[in-house]
């Protein structure tokens, strides 16, 4: 069985690397939905219609288990997903929940009460549809712990990173990081919560300063994936190459995935 990797365009490629390369022996499709990212700027019913357009098509891949690498998706979608619409024999994860056992250093299915957790401070940075989802901070609600979470929606971010456009990346995120301290002059933790902004992790550091921690995704989701696969091993499929499909124009797509990945793919149309 191949694990699914679902994101609104190509940057969830950050996210399928680490996975690929913690995983080396599970095959992967990864499905982009290019003809309509970005999805940071959408409204929640829309994301929650193409997401579960997305998983449906992972499913006819075979593809029991599927990731949402998508953090608009994952905030806006995933949990009226898990409510009502996803079938007992398939699952879906998203990646907030590394994100927060990395913060409180709990385990996935740890039911001990909460414990102290070492920062009290955390920035969030993210497409304005997570922010406005207040997802992270239910999440971190419903598992009663105690931490203060100031947000702050970075737009523009995706669009200089996706043209390359490198100097105005990097002075939306100085000016993103200055807006949220404001706000919270001293966080001990920030997180990257989007796909595209582990590609900008030196400079969210360099504006926040040495002292906070910065956690991003894609190692801990690869973690958190591996864990979840050891308990399961039947979902461990013989090893074999990955898959990449897109919405979008797939040579166009394929051309634009090298700004993400050191290596070349090929995508196919989905
Ligand atoms: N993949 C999206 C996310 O992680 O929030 C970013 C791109 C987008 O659709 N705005």
């Amino acid at each position: 069985m191949a694990v699914g990797v679902f994101d609104s365009g190509l940057g969830g490629l950050t996210v399928y690397e680490a996975l690929a390369e913690r995983l080396p022996d599970v095959p992967f499709v990864y499905l982009g939905d290019n003809a309509h990212a970005p999805y940071g700027v959408r409204d929640a019913d829309d994301i929650y219609r193409l997401t579960c357009a997305g998983v449906e098509r992972l499913w006819a891949e075979g593809c029991d288990l599927v990731i949402l690498a998508c953090n608009t998706a994952s905030a806006a979608a995933l949990k009226r997903m898990q409510e009502r619409w996803i079938p007992k024999d398939k699952r879906v994860l998203g990646v907030f929940v590394p994100l927060i056992e990395a913060l409180t250093e709990r385990q996935w299915g740890d039911n001990s009460p909460p414990r102290e957790v070492a920062v009290k401070h955390v920035a969030l940075f993210a497409t304005p549809a997570t922010v406005s989802s207040r997802a992270f901070q239910r999440e971190l609600a419903f598992r009663a712990i105690g931490v203060d979470v100031e947000a702050q929606p970075c737009g523009g971010v995706v669009d200089a990173i996706e043209q390359g456009d490198e100097i105005l990346a990097e002075a939306l995120v100085k000016s993103h990081v200055e807006a949220l301290k404001r706000r919270m002059p001293h966080p001990e933790a920030a997180i990257l919560g989007c796909t595209h902004y582990p590609l900008m992790e030196a400079a969210f550091q360099e504006a926040l300063g040495p002292q906070v921690k910065v956690f991003s995704q894609p190692r801990l989701v690869a973690a958190s994936l591996a864990d979840y696969l050891d308990r399961r091993p039947e979902m461990r499929g013989p090893g074999q190459v990955s898959r990449f499909l897109t919405t979008g124009d797939p040579s166009s797509v394929s051309a634009k995935a090298t700004q993400f990945l050191r290596h070349g793919i090929r995508f196919e149309a989905a």
